[in-house]
């Protein structure tokens, strides 16, 4: 179903769970390489529209499986995608709903916080890939009762997940995908394109230059407390700097004030 308005999605998630494929789907033609592979396929973000119905960004795989590029060198090309299209309505993220989540896929929301800020789970909405369209929708929430990873993943995003098969794709699943953007785009505007994306981006170029690397787990905690740590400096500084212009603001206030009284003694 049409909207009265442009749906603007990103779609994040690991290497070769179907984040193309899905933005294929959401397109309706085919405007994302997708592929089986055992290197990641899409290597740069890539923005693709669909006559003002649907702006879909396209994203290279987080947890790359190649190994060569670090947490924080995906993350900076990830967070590209803001610039490719700025102030998202929704972030799709994709987990392959047949197979048993990483350690790493796990931890997909921490990695969307660091990459985007807090700001972007209000928008996150968790899309199942390979299910299978014979599978009803008892026998999922049993399958998703079962699984407690994918469960909680689905808890931080307020419960907001969809289905699909993106070999396969029913309208009524795509209807729910479209519904759920809907939803979280009414839930008020988020400004991503903000200072703090700034600080983040900051932080990830000065971690490039220390060579980050080490287990994801380790990145992503070094990189939270490193991120935490540069907002709040963020914060201080413009704390000090609206103290500074209330301070001047009263100081000219104050010469006027002077000055007319001045102006009042002369005229009379
Ligand atoms: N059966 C089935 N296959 C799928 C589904 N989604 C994707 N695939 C297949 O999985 C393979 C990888 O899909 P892609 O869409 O390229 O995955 P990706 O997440 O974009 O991968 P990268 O670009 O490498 O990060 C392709 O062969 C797809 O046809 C699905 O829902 N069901
Ligand atoms: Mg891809």
């Amino acid at each position: 179903m049409s909207a009265n308005y442009e749906r603007k999605i990103v779609i994040v998630g690991k290497t070769g769970n179907g984040k193309s494929s899905l933005g294929n789907v959401l397109l309706r033609r085919r405007a994302f390489d997708e592929a089986r592979s055992f290197n990641a396929v899409t290597k740069e973000c890539k923005v693709e529209s669909d006559e003002g119905n649907v702006s879909v960004v396209d994203t290279p795989g987080l947890f790359d499986s190649d190994g060569e590029r670090s947490l924080v060198m995906q993350a900076l090309e990830i967070q590209k995608a803001i610039k490719l299209c700025p102030n998202p309505h929704a972030f799709l993220i994709v987990l392959n709903g047949s197979t048993r989540l990483t350690q790493e896929e796990l931890s997909t929301v921490d990695v969307l916080r660091i990459i985007f800020g807090e700001q972007c789970l209000k928008k996150a909405i968790i899309v199942l890939t390979h299910i299978e369209n014979n599978l009803d929708e008892t026998q999922l929430d049993e399958m998703l009762d079962e699984n407690s990873g994918m469960s909680s993943l689905i808890k931080l995003c307020e419960n907001r997940f969809a289905r699909i098969d993106n070999r396969e794709p029913k309208p009524e699943h795509i209807e729910r995908i479209n519904r759920l953007v809907d939803k979280v785009s009414r839930a008020g505007k988020v400004r991503f394109k903000n200072g703090f994306l700034n600080v983040h981006e900051r932080v990830f170029r000065e971690a490039l230059k220390n060579h980050d690397s080490g287990p994801v787990h380790e990145q992503i905690k070094r990189l939270s407390e490193q991120i935490l740590k540069a907002v709040e400096e963020e914060k201080e500084f413009n704390r000090k700097c609206w103290k500074a212009a209330g301070v001047g603001a009263v100081c000219v206030a104050a010469g006027i004030a002077y000055l007319c009284n001045d102006y009042i003694v002369v005229c009379n």
